[in-house]
């Protein structure tokens, strides 16, 4: 393609020349919502995300102490990211929680983007904990080279694709200001089935971090979403053996786990006034919360919906050991 012939978004003063000359090169085509995505890698993203990508590969400094958390976009991001937060906060005495980040602070705003949130050292620094907290929804190849000899943690949190479905189509709605429509549902679904959506295709991002957890499980965590909601002692536990962080007994003994739990819920995050009215990157805080149940798309997908479903998924990841 011509530079000229080139979509108006992409004449962003954000998006160097050069990733515009990419991009004329790159297959692009329009989301559901409206938006141009073009694949690199073998991954979908927006204009923007793609500059930030190669940023992200091209400048990158990796430290061994280093945790990302990773995730497909509505997977669990948020909570793993205030999870992780009050992991290590931990270390410090709140003798009460009054001035906890968490209260003060959206999860996303604590802990950066490394594609989007443009990781200068001043991000980087925003939340002093021993550890740089980061983040990311790349898939785990779009980090392999920046990486590769880097012994940071990796933890990756997953969600049932019917459910991450409903939730990116409630979320893509509230924040274009639209109505979630059932035409928009089916082409959402339509296009989480062929893999051309922001980030996708999403099985292989999934089986990207499920291999690399079953090889390496030292550096690579693999989280599920419904194990958080359905054992969220144990599941937290393990976050922080993995993380090297592990609760001692009389923490357990009197309730610090229990006090995380609390404080990292979706009732008590979505209460707190940063959370109702506060902003991020134009985007409404309160719009990370929702219902937050798993088995939610039940009341939105039809049968025909689910099967279509299915068949990707079982065809997908027949033979890695991962099921939904
Ligand atoms: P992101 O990728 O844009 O950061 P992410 O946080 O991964 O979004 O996903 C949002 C989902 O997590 C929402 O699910 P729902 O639409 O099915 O309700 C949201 O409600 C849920 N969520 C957010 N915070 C929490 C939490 N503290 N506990 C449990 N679920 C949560």
């Amino acid at each position: 393609m011509d530079p000229k012939e080139l979509p108006a978004n992409i004449k962003d003063d954000k998006i160097s020349e050069e990733t515009k000359k990419l991009i004329s090169s790159l297959p692009s085509h329009t989301d559901s919502q409206g938006k141009n995505i073009c694949q690199y890698q073998g991954c979908w993203y927006s204009y923007n995300t793609l500059q930030g990508v190669l940023n992200f590969q091209r400048g990158f400094q990796p430290q061994d102490t280093d945790i990302i958390l990773a995730s497909y976009p509505k997977s669990g991001t948020t909570w793993l990211k205030a999870l992780t937060v009050a992991l290590l906060e931990r270390s410090k005495s709140h003798s009460s929680y009054d001035d906890h980040p968490l209260l003060y602070d959206n999860p996303h705003g604590i802990v950066p983007f490394l594609e989007t949130d443009q990781c200068s050292s001043s991000n980087l620094a925003k939340f002093s904990a021993s550890r740089r907290l980061l983040s990311t929804h790349m898939p785990l190849h779009a980090m392999h080279e920046t990486l590769k000899h880097s012994s940071c943690k990796i933890v990756y949190v997953s969600r049932d694709v019917k459910d991450t479905l409903i939730s990116w189509w409630f979320f893509g709605c509230a924040v274009h200001k639209i109505e979630p429509t059932r035409s928009l549902l089916e082409s959402m679904l339509e296009r989480f089935c062929n893999g051309t959506i922001f980030y996708g295709p999403f099985c292989e991002h999934l089986l990207g971090y499920w291999r690399r957890s079953l090889e390496d499980p030292k550096h690579v965590l693999f989280m599920r979403y419904e194990e958080m909601k359905a054992e969220p002692h144990e599941q937290i536990k393990r976050l922080a053996d993995f993380l090297g962080f592990p609760f001692t007994k009389q923490e357990e003994d009197i309730g610090v786990v229990d006090k995380i739990l609390d404080l990292c819920s979706l009732r008590n995050l979505s209460s707190l006034e940063v959370n109702k009215t506060g902003k991020r990157n134009n985007l409404n805080n309160k719009d990370y919360f929702r219902k937050g149940e798993v088995g939610d798309s039940k009341n939105y997908l039809t049968p025909e919906m689910e099967k279509k479903i299915y068949m990707i998924i079982q065809e997908k990841l027949q033979g890695s050991g991962l099921k939904f």
